[in-house]
């Protein structure tokens, strides 16, 4: 494992996953995907991408490892994250700027509410880039002006939050699909038990 970049909030680091892993990891979700839904938010082409989400107690090692990873990566207990969900964006495909948290102050509608209940907020994103021969389609942090470059194996990790507060440097957008197609790995982790 390599370390490439490192904020008070947003980390990336090489070599965390081998391609033969990404390779068990695309080939576990290629056979699940259906079209992504974003929580709360109903404008369709928002996130264009398709999805797999995978259970914690999987027994495919590449899944387990992405698991372990990210409970040591955020010091929280395997029970606060969520499935794993497995992207593939296809040419022209993106997920277009957010925040991946829930919580929206005051302004949630319903399915949010709900979402808040099983475990409360995303604190962590952890990525996954499961491959690297596309164009396009980096992750770009707006505020600091950041775009990390899509890398088999390597890890980003990003705080929603920072000392209770939304961290409003978090907002991302997953850049177009220009040639080929898109693979990643995507954990939330919540503040308490996800169930
Ligand atoms: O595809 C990416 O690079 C970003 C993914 C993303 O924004 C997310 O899963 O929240």
């Amino acid at each position: 494992m390599e370390l490439v970049l490192k904020s008070d909030w947003l980390y990336v680091m090489d070599n965390v996953l081998t391609p033969e892993e990404c390779e068990e990891v695309i080939r576990t979700g290629e056979s699940m995907m259906t079209k992504s839904t974003t929580v709360g938010i109903e404008i369709n082409d928002y996130r264009t991408s398709s999805n797999a989400f995978i259970n914690k107690d999987t027994e495919i090692p590449a899944l387990q490892k992405i698991n372990l990873i990210t409970e040591s990566l955020t010091e929280l207990p395997l029970e606060n994250q969520e499935s794993t969900c497995i992207v593939k964006y296809n040419e022209g495909e993106e997920y277009k700027v957010h925040k991946d948290n829930l919580d929206h102050g005051g302004h949630n509608n319903e399915e949010t509410n709900i979402e808040l209940e099983r475990g409360g907020d995303r604190l962590y994103s952890v990525m996954f880039y499961l491959n690297d021969d596309m164009e396009g389609g980096g992750t770009f942090f707006v505020a600091p002006g950041i775009e990390v470059r899509p890398k088999i194996g390597r890890c980003v990790v990003w705080k929603n939050y920072i000392n209770g507060v939304v961290n409003n440097k978090s907002a991302h957008a997953g850049l177009p699909i220009e040639k080929g197609v898109k693979y990643i790995a995507v954990k939330w982790v919540r503040e308490n038990k996800f169930e």
